[in-house]
């Protein structure tokens, strides 16, 4: 079955109670227990189950080509129950530039518990493998990164990995399974922020992880009953709405990207394009041969803070608001936004500066997103 197909049915059956083509919100905590130990249909408490959620957990496993999936009550709290995986003592190679919250949780808090990160740039599998201790039990990749749309060869990665017995995770947040797929590319775990472009309509915050190993899925799904970080009924419900329309909306958000990124690469006051669609992007080649499209997060550097703030406050039509990939069009400062928490030397060295402002291109008419961007890039002096 083709992807939007996959899209609209996997985990959509109807309901087995009255036929409902939609999936039922089914808002409830506990279930009612046939006799003493004779759970029905095997639901006995909402955390620990919940159809709606089954729903979408199976829906974003098929779309990833996984045979198991857990939703979460954000990106946030999939990533840390993947993290579970590990333990004191063992060693994570993760891409140095990730989104401002993941460095957070590894550096700040899961550092303390005795697991060691390395921070390395993973577009250069040579620094992967020099990275790879005895003790290192997974390889933690986000591609393309954010904000600064590095790409990483999840392929090689990955056959570096294997061949040491290293779990591969993929952040898959700024690509969809639609434009990309890890785990055909040999990653053994995939994970998104739900509330980006599987929900796709700024109104849900969520998480989701797919895997095909079954060992590692027990123990997630051990994991997400004991800490009990769910995604609730309601979002299960909205996410799985999400992405009945992912093919459709991808195409779109991948179309108007590249058509917003052109224009801004002419820009004479952009200074730089960080875009994998664009022929001057480094891993262009690369970008093209492991995504299906390039999509819609598009940065871009202005050259300083007073420049920044002239486009992201000048914008009538793009939104300033932290978020990605949903129907409208959101503009944002990385440095003191989403990566304020990365400490300002390792901001430099990526490139997240002062003059660094970051686009999620939305689904309105891409003239419209270009021309708002054009005047606003007008109010730099
Ligand atoms: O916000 P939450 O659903 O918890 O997801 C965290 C997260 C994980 N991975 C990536 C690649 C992300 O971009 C995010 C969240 N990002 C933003 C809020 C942002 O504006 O970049």
């Amino acid at each position: 079955m083709g992807f939007a197909t996959t899209a609209i049915h996997a985990g959509n059956e109807p309901d087995p109670t009255t036929g409902a083509v939609s999936v039922p919100i089914y808002q409830t905590s506990t279930y009612a227990q046939e006799g003493l130990g004779k759970p029905r249909g095997g639901f006995e408490y909402a955390r620990t189950q919940n159809p709606t959620r089954l729903a979408v957990e199976r829906n974003v496993a098929a779309l990833e080509g996984a045979r198991f999936g857990f939703a979460f009550a954000s990106g946030m709290s999939a990533i840390d129950a993947v993290l579970r995986l590990v333990k004191a003592g063992d060693h994570v190679v993760v891409s140095d530039n990730t989104y401002g919250g993941t460095y957070r949780l590894f550096s700040r808090i899961l550092s303390n518990y005795g697991i060691e990160f390395s921070f390395v740039d993973t577009s250069d599998s040579g620094e992967v493998e020099r990275a790879l201790k005895e003790n290192t039990r997974m390889v933690y990749v986000e591609t393309p990164t954010n904000p600064v749309m590095t790409v990483t060869d999840l392929t090689a990665v990955s056959e570096l990995a294997r061949a040491r017995g290293v779990r591969v995770v993929c952040d898959n947040t700024f690509m969809s399974p639609y434009l990309q797929r890890p785990i055909e590319l040999g990653a053994d775990i995939v994970l998104h922020s739900a509330t980006k472009y599987l929900n796709g309509h700024s109104d849900s915050v969520g998480g989701v992880v797919v895997l095909n190993d079954e060992q590692d899925a027990e123990w997630l799904k051990f994991v997400q009953n004991s800490v009990g970080a769910i995604l609730s009924p309601f979002d299960s419900w909205l996410t799985l709405r999400g992405t009945k329309t992912l093919a459709l909306r991808m195409e779109q958000h991948d179309k108007s990207g590249r058509a917003v990124a052109a224009f801004l690469e002419e820009h004479p006051k952009v200074e730089k394009l960080y875009y994998p669609g664009s022929l001057s992007h480094k891993q262009h080649e690369l970008a093209k041969r492991q995504q299906r499209g390039f999509g819609g997060m598009v940065s871009f550097d202005v050259g300083s803070l007073e420049n920044a703030r002239a486009v992201l406050e000048g914008c009538r039509l793009l939104t300033l608001a932290e978020s990605l990939g949903a129907v409208e069009s959101l503009i944002s400062h990385p440095a003191t936004m989403t990566h304020a928490s990365v400490l300002p030397a390792t901001r430099q060295r990526l490139g997240i500066t002062d003059g660094l402002v970051r686009v999620s291109v939305g689904l309105e008419d891409t003239d419209d997103i270009i021309a708002d961007l054009d005047q606003a890039l007008g109010k730099i002096k």
